[in-house]
């Protein structure tokens, strides 16, 4: 092993051990929870016009599904719920969150339980839900549920419909989710949707959608305006330098599955300042649905490259027809970078105008400030100083497989992260036997053995 990879593994363990210390300072500062009891009469609980356990329970019931296809929420947790008679109970704690959202770079964002997107909340069309929430932020906070058609006393808009939930305070949620659809949770203030609270509320539908499919994978795009040398984000700032799917930069990305044959269905949600067009390689999907739900067929129509703008969530579905890694990233070009400024921190950019060596040079200069090895694989001509506008993207093109490295980037070409920056993922499309494989590796590897095999390499 490497110097440098010794280095990176040891600084992971530092990081770990740091995170787990900071989240055991969270929860012991946190002051005694007060649960804001002079709401709870007019959050729906009693007022609701549902009654407090919806419509028809039993009818509720009856169409519950138990083996709904759950979506995956790549690099995000779902929220597990528990059963209150025919009520299911999420408990989310809004809290500060640290995020690693690439190698060399870990914010201190804003979320919920521990999670920056918040964690992914499922449930079935017709359900009663209740979310219990506590606010463990440094300020007042509510929580809105968008896109849900639910009464006014649950539209978590403070001042509006409901007093702001204090520091320590805790508030309890209450509705019927008679829709189906991608819909989302969020802070409803502007600073704390930027600082990243935000998270999936799907509602699988009580008849299967036809055709049905064998993937469903959802994102949550976010932009992020974080200085070299900074760790927090700028929430009045009007330009972003990071920018994430599921709170990670390519090719921290986890690359999606799926089987050669399958239909697949990607649900993209749209949290920031800017609207992303999101373009899939190799295939044509039709939009089969938006933040209002369903969209009716006739309304699909073949494309690779679907406007996802700001509040809204685009459900795509295509048949996987064509093996191989296929790229699905935002296409605006500044949203398919990362901020190299943090490597290069208040030094002078040396590339600019220089030779190949010279700025490979300063590369390698800095590549022995970050722990884990990368490489530059990118050719540069001789002459590329001479041709106007030479704009260095090779320089850019940090290869850095090892230290993404995970079962869903087995057999992925070498340096194949250097091609992987920004709003970016990709979808592997497997014949059964390499996609089993790949399963398999992804089933046995438990976090701390996958930490076992690094270490003996
Ligand atoms: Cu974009």
């Amino acid at each position: 092993m490497s110097g440098t990879r010794r280095r990176f593994f040891q600084h992971a363990a530092v990081f770990g051990a740091g995170l787990f210390g900071l989240r055991e300072t969270l929860h012991a500062g946190a002051p005694e929870s007060t649960v804001q009891s002079p709401r709870e009469n007019e959050n729906g609980r009693h007022h609701s016009p549902y009654g407090s356990h919806g419509p028809h329970p039993a009818q509720a019931r009856a169409v519950v599904r138990d083996h709904a296809l759950p979506m995956v929420t790549p690099d995000v947790a779902d929220l597990a719920h528990e059963m209150d008679g025919s009520v299911k109970v999420f408990h989310l704690v809004g809290e500060p969150v640290k995020r690693k959202i690439a190698p060399f770079k870990t914010i201190n964002a804003w979320g919920y339980n521990g999670s920056c997107p918040g964690p992914t909340i499922q449930v079935q069309q017709g359900d009663r839900v209740r979310v219990v929430f506590e606010n463990r932020l440094p300020e007042s906070t509510s929580l809105h549920w968008h896109g849900l058609e639910i009464p006014i006393e649950q539209d978590g808009v403070p001042y509006i419909s409901q007093k702001p939930v204090a520091p320590g305070e805790k508030y309890v949620y209450e509705f019927t989710v008679h829709q189906e659809g991608t819909f989302f949770y969020h802070a409803h203030s502007a600073m704390q949707e930027m600082m990243g609270q935000i998270g999936f509320f799907v509602a699988h539908p009580e008849k299967d959608y036809k055709p049905s499919v064998d993937h469903d994978y959802g994102f949550i795009l976010q932009e992020w305006a974080v200085l070299p040398n900074n760790t927090v984000p700028n929430t009045a700032a009007m330009e972003f330098n990071w920018l994430t799917f599921n709170g990670v930069s390519a090719p921290m990305t986890t690359p999606l599955l799926a089987r050669l044959g399958s239909r697949v269905r990607l649900r993209i949600l749209n949290l920031g300042m800017d609207h992303h067009p999101v373009h899939l390689h190799g295939h044509q999907f039709v939009v089969t649905g938006t933040e209002g739900g369903r969209a009716p067929e006739s309304t699909w129509c073949p494309m690779n490259t679907v406007l996802v703008g700001v509040a809204q969530a685009r459900v795509v579905e295509f048949e996987a027809k064509y093996p191989g890694a296929w790229m699905i990233h935002c296409h605006l070009p500044h949203h398919m970078m990362n901020s190299m400024m943090d490597l290069m921190r208040d030094r002078q950019i040396e590339t600019a105008d220089q030779t190949e060596a010279k700025a490979m040079g300063q590369m390698e200069s800095l590549a022995r400030s970050v722990p884990f090895q990368h490489v530059h694989p990118s050719p540069v001509a001789a002459n590329a100083e001479s041709v106007p506008g030479f704009p260095q993207d090779a320089f850019m093109e940090m290869g850095m497989d090892e230290v993404v490295e995970k079962p869903e980037t087995y057999g992925l070409p070498k340096n194949w992260s250097a091609g992987m920056m920004g709003m970016m993922t990709m979808i592997r499309v497997l014949p059964d036997k390499e996609y089993e494989n790949i399963l398999s590796k992804k089933n046995s590897a438990s976090p701390s053995a996958q930490e076992e095999h690094h270490h003996e390499s």
